[in-house]
């Protein structure tokens, strides 16, 4: 049976319960996920005096091949999307810029340091975002950042994140869709702390300079990502949760929501549906985390369902911006970006598939029955076929037809990498 027969067979099902498939592939086309460029060379950058990675995030594992430079970075990018179907964004740190082997400190970067992430963007149809780098530094060597202690320092990151804002207008300016600036800072403490308000209180003062420049909501939106925990700030984060969610909703700017950074049986899925009474959009970091947050490529597992059926059900799509962020370096990282990225919109088609409507009302009829027994035969409904018809009409390769020419690549050009 051919990839159409099989689809036509699988629409039939859906369609028995009053689903449009094609207009739920339709939208589809129209989301697009934001994928981190930091997959492609473990968080590395190209910064000429290059640090090692810090700020209490870790990447393990020595696949060959990884990117070191940004021309590779980019040919892998492309190998990975020409694998993913629809049209999707870019999410770029700071420490991707480009200074032609000049020595650029963070404060001073500019917009030119990313023109040639800009111009590659516009040929493939790109979005971009931009984060800020405020770890794999010396002045983020005692894991402090916008709270620190020291003024020079904290003014020194404050103007890095300006700087980064002012780079994001610009690449939104350029691009024509605007640029999502999102501020991670790992600031905390390994133990006890004796004054958790201090640190709170400048972090505050510092977010209230750097997001003092007005910039229109056309070229850069703000966000701030919240954390539990880190590798030495396991007893203390500075930029809890609570404190970005009254920070956000205060000042009108977006609660990024990284899925590896609450307690292990704290489900972002259920708190999409909560902030989105309160605030308009919200930002996702979708990321997998495996007994802490360990940033494991995003599978199709329970919880990555829950977050696409909650968007869907809610009616978000454009109301949350997408994000991944894992990193995986025991595996091919063209391999990991394509396997996480294909899942992620694998979970919105589910969620597009489910009689969404139908198992609302058994609930508020207060059928539970009904609704527990749909939600659980629409598991082995034949989301596959649909699936696959998907990707042949975007033109990606369909099933797991993407390893050969992954493997392909990995033959032809990332072995050859020294
Ligand atoms: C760290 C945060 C943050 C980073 C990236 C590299 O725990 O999740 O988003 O992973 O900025
Ligand atoms: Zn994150």
């Amino acid at each position: 049976m051919t990839i159409e027969q099989n689809y036509q067979l699988a629409k039939a099902q859906y369609e028995k319960w009053g689903i449009d498939v094609e207009s739920a592939l339709e939208t589809l086309k129209q989301v697009p996920i934001s994928i981190h460029c930091w997959q492609g060379d473990d968080v590395s950058g190209f910064e000429v005096d290059q640090q090692e990675l810090s700020g209490g995030i870790d990447v393990t594992g020595d696949y060959p091949g990884k990117a070191t430079t940004p021309e590779q970075l980019r040919q892998d990018l492309e190998q990975a999307l020409s694998l993913i179907p629809g049209k999707h964004r870019i999410n770029l740190h700071a420490i991707y810029a480009e200074t032609n082997g000049e020595k650029v400190e963070r404060d001073q970067l500019e917009p030119k340091h990313f023109q040639n992430w800009i111009d590659w963007a516009k040929q493939h149809q790109l979005g971009l975002d931009f984060n800020p780098t405020l770890f794999s530094h010396p002045k983020a060597a005692d894991g402090l950042t916008l709270s620190h202690p020291n003024k020079n320092i904290r003014d020194f990151w404050i103007r890095h994140c300006k700087a980064s804002r002012q780079i994001a207008e610009y690449i939104g300016k350029e691009l024509g869709t605007p640029a999502l600036t999102n501020i991670w800072i790992p600031d905390g403490y390994k133990d006890t702390p004796s004054d958790r308000l201090t640190p709170r209180k400048r972090l505050k003062d510092s977010l209230d300079q750097i997001f003092s420049d007005q910039i229109d909501e056309r070229y850069n939106i703000d966000a701030v990502e919240s954390k539990l925990f880190g590798i030495g700030s396991e007893a203390y984060v500075v930029g809890s949760h609570e404190f970005y969610l009254g920070y956000a909703l205060k000042n009108n700017i977006l609660c990024l929501l990284d899925t590896g950074h609450y307690h292990p049986t704290e489900m972002v899925s259920n708190k999409i549906s909560a902030m989105l009474l309160f605030s308009d959009r919200i930002a996702l970091h979708v990321s997998r985390p495996v007994r802490w947050d360990s940033d494991h490529v995003v599978t199709f597992d329970d919880e990555l369902k829950e977050i696409g059926l909650e968007i869907v059900r809610n009616d978000a799509l454009d109301k949350v911006m997408i994000g991944l962020d894992f990193f995986d370096a025991s595996i091919n990282r063209v391999a990991a970006w394509t396997i996480g990225t294909r899942n992620m919109i694998k979970s919105l088609l589910y969620a597009l598939l489910m009689p969404n409507d139908q198992l609302k009302a058994y609930q508020e009829q207060g059928n539970f029955t009904e609704r527990l027994a749909i939600l659980e035969e629409f598991k082995t409904y034949p989301f596959g076929a649909i699936w696959d018809y998907y990707c042949k009409q975007m033109n990606v390769p369909v099933g797991v037809e993407w390893l050969k020419q992954v493997q392909q690549y990995e033959q032809e050009v990332l072995l050859n990498r020294s």
